[in-house]
């Protein structure tokens, strides 16, 4: 069986080498010659704990190949970005040119997954455009029916050659046989439990997963705007809280990074615009973090005669090298404009050069951790890395005279 894998990104790429090592006959498809150069190399472009041995485990046997152009394949699985236009409404541009590609190749009798984040009733449109573009495939014929199905992937980035075999996963088919044979791939190589359900459930429950971070966070962020205020420790405050049995408040942070669920959320609100109030407002508390921030840095730094301001963490979360709408990079992008003055030390373990945005700002440098400790007067961590534990740094003895620590790690 030929399984092709659209879009070779931080899903594809797992799925496509995770099946490919199941000794399934996988092709991985990318608009990106870079990536399928790299791929075809059995090198992986991004980093992912130990995708890179299962990547070049299944290109060696010959059961993983790359290319630009879709084959024909007997499944296909479409794992290429939805992102949104301004206005929050979703970008379905991607999935309409992946499926106008497969939809020359098809004979007949094909799998065709969604596994990419999609509004409620994007498989069903996905469907209507390949079967419009292929009139001759029958649908009232065994022989040329086609088969579409929504599973959408669930993995936590750091984490996703774990996840993808032990999450439970949820396989919505337009049609119950569609559903069954989607599950049948799946099994090949996920252990947890796979739960069928129709394509609009099963694109909602992606979406309700990730919102439901999100109004969680929105809550740990807002309580954290109240508690300064009140000069209460926000830390302190959620740790005990926690201990009732039935509380399980979330981590406030500088803001929601990544590109899920800063994202996902906004199709809900998009997809029920007058009832999605929660949801909302989740997003809006979430986005106007960063500012806050912001604003308490710069009142730190205005309180010193030479401000040497350090950095801790770029990325958008913890002991990951991911920069992708990074709350961080807001910040220190914003920082750096407002205080054209000051001097920024940024210190981030997991990159080796800043990204384009900051590299040629003359206020800002990415230095190690022990130049950032000896030169800084304002310490402001963004990432709870590991490598910023109170072990590595003592904010205490070190010479800072302000310290803002958006993630508790001081405390
Ligand atoms: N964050 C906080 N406080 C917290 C937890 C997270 O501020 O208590 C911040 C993080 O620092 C980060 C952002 O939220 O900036 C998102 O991080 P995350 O670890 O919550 O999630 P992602 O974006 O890495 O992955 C999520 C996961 N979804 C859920 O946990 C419901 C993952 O399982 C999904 O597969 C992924 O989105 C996706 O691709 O949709």
């Amino acid at each position: 069986k030929t399984v092709a894998v659209i879009g070779l990104g931080y899903i594809g790429l797992p799925t496509a080498a995770i099946l490919a090592t199941q000794g399934l006959d996988v092709i991985g498809v990318d608009i990106k010659q870079s990536t399928v150069d790299a791929v075809n190399r059995g090198e992986v472009p991004f980093v992912e704990p130990d995708l890179g041995t299962y990547l070049a485990g299944a290109v060696k046997q010959g059961n993983l190949s790359a290319s630009t152009k879709t084959p024909a394949a007997d499944a296909y699985i479409v794992a290429v970005p939805t992102p949104f236009c301004e206005d929050h409404a979703p970008d379905l541009s991607y999935i309409e040119a992946a499926a106008d590609a497969l939809a020359e190749q098809l004979v007949g009798g094909e799998l065709i997954i969604l596994e990419s984040t999609s509004p409620p009733g994007a498989t069903a449109h996905m469907a209507q455009r390949i079967l419009a573009a292929r009139p001759d495939l029958d649908q009232a014929d065994e022989r040329t029916m086609l088969y579409f199905a929504h599973c959408p992937e669930r993995v936590l980035p750091g984490r996703v050659m774990i996840e993808l075999v032990t999450n439970d996963r949820i396989v919505g088919g337009l049609s119950d046989r569609a559903a069954e044979r989607a599950k049948s791939l799946y099994e090949t190589f996920c252990q947890g439990e796979i739960l069928l359900t129709d394509a609009k459930t099963a694109e909602m429950a992606k979406l309700v997963e990730n919102s439901f971070r999100d109004v969680n966070i929105a809550f740990a962020n807002e309580l954290s705007q109240i508690s300064d205020r009140l000069d209460i420790d926000v830390w302190e405050l959620i740790r005990l809280a926690n201990r009732h049995p039935r509380v399980n408040i979330l981590q406030p942070g500088p803001g929601v990074g990544g590109h899920c669920i800063a994202v996902d959320p906004w199709f809900i609100v998009e997809a029920a615009p007058d009832l999605a109030h929660l949801i909302r407002t989740a997003r809006h508390v979430n986005d106007a973090k960063p500012q806050w921030v912001i604003d308490k840095v710069c009142a730190k730094a205005d309180q010193v005669a030479q401000p040497v301001v350090a950095i801790f963490g770029l990325a958008f979360k913890a002991n990951i090298d991911d920069l992708r709408e990074s709350p961080a990079l807001k910040i220190v992008d914003s920082l750096s404009r407002r205080r054209p003055s000051a001097q920024f030390l940024v210190v981030e373990p997991h990159v080796k050069q800043l990204p384009e945005e900051l590299i040629s700002r003359d206020n800002v440098r990415l230095v190690g951790l022990d130049e950032a400790v000896e030169k800084a007067n304002v310490a402001v961590l963004l990432v709870d890395h590991a490598d910023f534990a109170s072990d590595s740094i003592d904010p205490i003895s070190a010479a800072f005279e302000h310290v803002v620590d958006t993630r508790g790690m001081w405390q």
